[in-house]
């Protein structure tokens, strides 16, 4: 429907459709919760007045030129007239009324956004670090990063902090934008209305690696999420590669926690269930052998300014250390 409407605009907007394709989940003009809906809603309704006004303004443009034009061998000056109360009148009430008809849905929608989440809405702590993002779900007992799993169409409370700089949470078809300021704690509340994975960015300057830091939403079916939190739930303690395990207790610990295996550490994302994730880094590796390598060698190499440390590992150590943490699905 959304879609549909906004189609005949996509000729208009040649700028954005350089930068749009299609499945593109950062594209705003295609809205996936309650919160985005009445967004777009309104955007719709500025735009189709704005082209309304251009076509006005341009048609009493083109009339003038045509109908006032000197004609002939014309030499006097037309009629001069001042003042005229019928159309001062009519070009201050129509703006007024543009204007009404735009302030009302907005004024409407910021408290709605505003009102406190219903008691069963799911909670999240979603925390800013530099250069990712921790995800923490109070009620379940989970701790993740960088891929929020919420449930479709059930309320979803964000609770956005940092305890650094600025940040700001933005997955454009989800949720809008809204930063995370030390010392206080904005909220977020949504409900997605199609499940699916979508993109998020930090959108407010934050330091050397600001652009590389990503999120995902993955909006799951209440069966899927209620999957997920369990296995996330289950210590992912593997007996696998105990070389591996080893090496993060003694290496890795001091920033990482995983659960069972290391103290409680919060400098870096938990790594529990790094297997379970589909991305490394702030979503911008894709969480494969080769990357995790990539990364754990080198993390400055891949992230400008990273606060991981690089640890001293040999190929043999690090080989046994990424089977390790492959295996905490
Ligand atoms: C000084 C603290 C520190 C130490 C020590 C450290 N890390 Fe990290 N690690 C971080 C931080 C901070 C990040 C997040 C970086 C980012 O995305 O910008 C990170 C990210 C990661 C990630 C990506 C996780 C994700 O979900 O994005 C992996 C995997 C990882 N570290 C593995 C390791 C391993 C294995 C060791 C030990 C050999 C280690 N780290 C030691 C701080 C540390
Ligand atoms: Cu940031």
């Amino acid at each position: 429907m959304t879609q549909s409407r906004i189609l005949p605009l996509l000729p208009v907007l040649l700028v954005g459709l350089v930068a749009c394709h299609s499945g593109n989940t950062m594209d705003t003009l295609v809205a996936h919760s309650d919160l985005t809906e009445s967004i777009l809603a309104i955007y719709e309704r500025i735009f189709w007045w704005t082209v309304l006004l251009f076509i006005g303004v341009q048609g009493g443009l083109i009339y003038i030129i045509m109908r006032f034009r000197a004609r002939g061998d014309e030499t006097t000056l037309p009629e001069q007239v001042h003042g005229n109360s019928q159309l001062e009148i009519t070009w201050t009430v129509l703006p007024v009324v543009i204007l009404l008809h735009i302030a009302i849905p907005t004024v409407q929608f910021i408290f709605k956004s505003q009102a406190a989440p219903s008691p069963d809405a799911l909670k999240v702590n979603a925390i800013g670090k530099q250069w990712w993002f921790a995800f923490e779900y109070p009620a379940e007992g989970v701790v993740t990063a960088n891929e929020l799993h919420v449930p479709l169409g059930r309320q979803v409370n964000l609770r956005l902090q940092s305890d650094n700089v600025i940040h700001s949470l933005w997955a454009p078809q989800i949720f809008a934008k809204r930063d995370m300021v030390p010392g206080r704690v904005n909220q977020i509340t949504f409900k997605a209305t199609k499940a699916g994975e979508y993109l998020g960015q930090c959108a407010e300057y934050c330091g050397d690696s600001h652009s590389l830091m990503q999120f995902r939403v993955y909006v799951d079916t209440p069966e899927d999420f209620a999957k997920w939190v369990a296995n996330q739930n289950s210590n992912a303690v593997s007996e696998a590669v105990p070389a591996g395990s080893e090496i993060v207790k003694a290496k890795c610990g001091s920033c990482h926690t995983v659960k069972g295996v290391t103290e409680v550490a919060s400098i870096g994302p938990n790594l529990t269930h790094v297997g379970s994730r589909t991305t490394i880094a702030a979503g911008i590796l894709l969480n494969n052998t080769e990357n995790l390598k990539k990364w754990i060698s080198n993390p400055a190499g891949v992230k400008p300014g990273s606060k991981m440390i690089q640890v001293g590992l040999n190929p043999q150590e690090l080989d046994s250390v990424v089977s390790y943490l492959q295996t905490l699905k």
